[in-house]
C-alpha cells in the first residue's frame, strides 16, 4: 500500500531527528521508503507559542496495516524521545499518516486521511511537491471522514 507521512520536528537539532526518522523506517523490513519531499521551516500553528517547526512529506510503500504502521511510528517518535505534554505542544518528532492508499479510517486514535491535513500549508505544500495528483484523490476521501 503507498502510503503519505507527515513529519514535523521543532526541538532539538530538527534535522538531525527527521534523519534519524528516516533511517528508523528504512531500518523497518516492512516499509520501503519511496520519496521524500523537500523539508521546509514553517512558524507553529495551533497549541503554545514555540519554535519554528521543519516540515516534509515522506512517501512509503508498506504491507503493515494502518494500526501497525501506526505503532512503528509512536515506537520511532518515542525512540527519539518524544514526551506527550501538550496537545499541539513543541515535540522532537511527529510522525502523522496522511494517507494509507485510498482507505478511510475512522477509529478511536486512528482518522485517516488526517483530518486536518487539507487545512494545513505545512502538509499540503510538501504533499503536493511529491505528488501532485493526490490533491484530487483526497477530497472524496476527507467528505466521506468529515461527514460521518
Ligand atoms: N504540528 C502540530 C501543530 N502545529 N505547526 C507547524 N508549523 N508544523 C507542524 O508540524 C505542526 C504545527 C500538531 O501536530
Ligand atoms: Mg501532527
Ligand atoms: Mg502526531
Amino acid at each position: 500500500m503507498k502510503v503519505f507521512i507527515g513529519v514535523g520536528s521543532n526541538l532539538d537539532n530538527r534535522k538531525e531527528n527527521i534523519q534519524k526518522a528516516i533511517e528508523y523506517l528504512k531500518s523497518d523490513p516492512h516499509v520501503v521508503v519511496q520519496q521524500l519531499s523537500t523539508f521546509i521551516e514553517t512558524d507553529s500553528e495551533g497549541g503554545p507559542p514555540q519554535p519554528k517547526y521543519l516540515n516534509g512529506v515522506i512517501q512509503i510503500e508498506t504491507g503493515l496495516s494502518p494500526r501497525e504502521l501506526l505503532s512503528v511510528l509512536q515506537s520511532i517518535e518515542c525512540r527519539l524521545g518524544r514526551v506527550r505534554a501538550v496537545r499541539n505542544g513543541p515535540r522532537t518528532i511527529d510522525l502523522d499518516i496522511l494517507l494509507y492508499g485510498n482507505i478511510v479510517v475512522e477509529e478511536p486514535g486512528l482518522q485517516i486521511p488526517h483530518p486536518r491535513m487539507w487545512k494545513r500549508t505545512f502538509v499540503m505544500k510538501p504533499l503536493l511537491e511529491i505528488a501532485p495528483y493526490a490533491e484530487m484523490e483526497i477530497k472524496p476521501l476527507l467528505k466521506k471522514i468529515n461527514s460521518q
